[in-house]
């Protein structure tokens, strides 16, 4: 649908607004009493959101590189892209795209609303076509609620309307902006087992914090617990509460893997960290016929330091 017909059916006055962005992909602009965001119609992908919190009022919390490719059909390097219906590498098919398909299909609007609180919300669907049919589940629908306000919450829906069970892995793959990434404190994986994809997926134990001074790509395993990232820097907490997934990615490429990735800019690893709300290696999720699974993530920023570990 082109850009006017999505504002005459769709658009919001004052809040909500569908422009064309960088190669032709259609971006959503939100701005409403508690927040600004940005969202890609590519992907169904949060590209921005700043909360008009007191203290930290305008403060980008979702990091896009300087370097992303928004050639429609490549993931941008950034903001939330969205892994479905699997998560990482095809367990069997090494041709098919790394963190499924989801982050560089053109999602469809369902609804946009108003909330009583002044939040947005914006669902969207996906439907199989050319490009993704041959590796959807079978008779699997999706849906995707992205609400704007002072917290910023996705809830991602994916519905069996099929005979057979269903098994799907995912993610919410969210580039947290820090001022600098060697002064982030992560908490909320004290004391639990994770798999180190940078030694051969050897499970290995965290005691405290997380904190990142080189490359770091680990799932944490049954961890459905808050996560907080505390930032010295901006004298900022940003608080991960979220349901539906057992697993926590936590991921910085530094400096040597993301000169070969390219698309990091040149310092652009200092000023990121992904911590994401998934369902990987063995917490895959089942679905039955009839039933659906919900993948919900909230996001919360609150100044200060945070003490628990
Ligand atoms: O979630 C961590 C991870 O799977 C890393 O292993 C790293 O490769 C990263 O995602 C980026 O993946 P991408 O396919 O976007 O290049």
């Amino acid at each position: 649908m082109h850009t006017d017909d999505l504002n005459t059916h769709h658009g919001i006055d004052q809040q909500l607004m569908f422009i064309t962005g960088e190669h032709g992909v259609t971006l959503i602009n939100i701005s409403n009493e508690h927040a600004t965001a940005t969202i890609s119609m590519q992907g169904a992908q949060v590209l921005s959101w700043k909360p008009k919190k007191a203290g930290h009022a305008d403060k980008e919390v979702i990091w896009v590189s300087e370097a992303a490719d928004f050639t429609p059909g490549q993931s941008v390097r950034g903001g939330i892209p969205v892994c479905w219906p699997w998560f990482g590498a095809h367990k069997t098919e090494s041709e098919w795209p790394s963190h499924g398909f989801a982050r560089t299909t053109i999602w469809q609007i369902n609804s946009t609303v108003t909330l009583d609180d002044g939040s947005t919300r914006v669902t969207f669907t996906m439907e199989p076509d050319d490009s993704n049919a041959h590796m959807w589940p079978p008779h699997t629908s999706v849906l995707l609620q992205i609400t704007i306000g002072q917290k910023l919450e996705l809830e991602l829906v994916t519905h069996n309307n099929g005979n057979e069970s269903i098994t799907i892995s995912q993610a919410f793959h969210t580039y947290f902006f820090v001022e600098d990434v060697t002064r982030v404190y992560l908490h909320g994986l004290d004391d639990t087992d994770y798999l180190d994809k940078l030694d051969g997926y050897a499970r290995k134990h965290q005691k405290g914090v997380v904190t990142v001074n080189e490359e770091i790509d680990r799932i944490y395993l049954d961890t459905a617990t808050d996560c907080v990232i505390e930032d010295r820097s901006l004298n900022r907490n940003i608080i991960i509460i979220k349901c539906g997934s057992h697993s926590t990615v936590v991921w910085n490429p530094w400096k040597d893997t993301a000169e070969i990735m390219g698309d990091l800019g040149d310092s652009g690893y200092l000023t990121m960290l992904c911590v994401e709300t998934a369902n990987a290696a063995d917490d895959t999720v089942v679905i039955e016929p009839g039933k659906d699974h919900h993948l919900w993530v909230q996001f919360d920023v609150q100044g200060g330091s945070h003490k628990d570990e």
